[in-house]
């Protein structure tokens, strides 16, 4: 059990960074500064919101998500680790991994000098997580909170064997409406259609929705800008140590059998996820680490 007071006196931050329960088992983070709001749940030390200064929310977050421990939160910025999507072999594994799902403690918290936040977070490892991934390879998340958010993901390799991990940064994000957003920087990348039995397609210009859209596009390392007509903004996606974007839109029926997209939730968000997955996974050899870097920034189409 998280003593609240201790965590405050320690990591606190007055006026700008605190810690509290929203329920008896489940504690998030609420920053407030001149340049954004933001909360963070320390269960898969998971962004749910962010909002910059003057703008409307970047993070969408489902009006269903359930904060329960072990249950992942239906929106913000999951964890997927040390996999992405299914176990290669054991379908009684989790989807995506255990990360998002698992409580993290937080290591450092810091005002930058120009008044961002930065904390840092480590995933907590215990018999369940090693049952699932029997490696000493700890996971931090380094997250920097201001007019643009930047989330690092640093897998480490304190084994003495190469480890093979895939992930991603599953972002949603919040759009006037969907059906008038297109997505650039993707143009001729192959990808792996999940809605058409994983296909391995080649994208033709900006991608757009007018159903369900699941691709895992492969060997890009270039970023992505979401273009919001409805809202009239752009979101700029840079990353860095990323060789996969995935793009996804669960679009009406896959919403409804998800049971917690919220009433036509679905029309309110995407998710573009900066990751390495499918043919991209990332070895990490003993000693070694590998780091997942994005940033995500606000453009207003006056
Ligand atoms: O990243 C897209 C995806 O893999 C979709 O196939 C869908 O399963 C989505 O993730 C959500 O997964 P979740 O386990 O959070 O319901």
């Amino acid at each position: 059990m998280i003593d609240i007071n201790e965590i405050n006196s320690r990591f606190g931050l007055p006026a700008k960074l605190a810690f509290k329960s929203i329920r008896e088992d489940m504690t998030v983070a609420d920053i407030s500064t001149g340049l954004c709001t933001a909360r963070i749940a320390l269960q898969g030390a998971q962004v749910v919101d962010w909002i910059p200064a003057g703008e409307k929310a970047v993070i969408w977050l489902s009006e269903d998500a359930k904060f329960r421990p072990g249950k992942s939160i239906r929106g913000g910025v999951p964890i997927c680790w040390p996999w992405f999507g299914a176990h290669d072999s054991r379908k009684d594994f989790p989807a995506h991994g255990h990360a998002r799902t698992v409580p993290w403690n937080i290591l450092s918290s810091e005002v930058l000098a120009d008044d961002r936040i930065r904390l840092g977070f480590c995933l907590q490892t215990n018999e369940a997580t090693h049952a699932l991934w029997p490696y000493n390879s700890p996971l931090e998340l380094h997250i920097t909170l201001g007019s643009t958010l930047e989330l690092e993901l640093i897998t480490r390799n304190h084994d003495n064997q190469p480890i093979t991990i895939s992930e991603a940064l599953h972002t949603y994000f919040a759009v006037g409406d969907v059906r008038q957003v297109s997505v650039t920087g993707l143009d001729g990348c192959d990808y792996l259609d999940k809605v058409d039995n994983f296909a391995r397609k080649t994208q033709q210009g900006d991608v757009t929705f007018a159903g369900e859209v699941d691709r895992v596009y492969l060997n890009t390392e270039s970023g992505c800008v979401i273009d919001d007509a409805g809202w009239q903004r752009r979101i700029h996606i840079n990353k860095r140590g990323s060789h996969s974007t995935v793009v996804w839109n669960p679009w009406i029926d896959k919403a409804l059998a998800m049971g917690d997209m919220g009433k036509d939730g679905y029309l309110d968000m995407l998710c573009v996820e900066s990751g390495n997955a499918a043919e991209n996974v990332v070895i990490v050899e003993p000693g070694g680490e590998h780091r997942l870097w994005v940033e995500y920034r606000i453009e207003n189409r006056v």
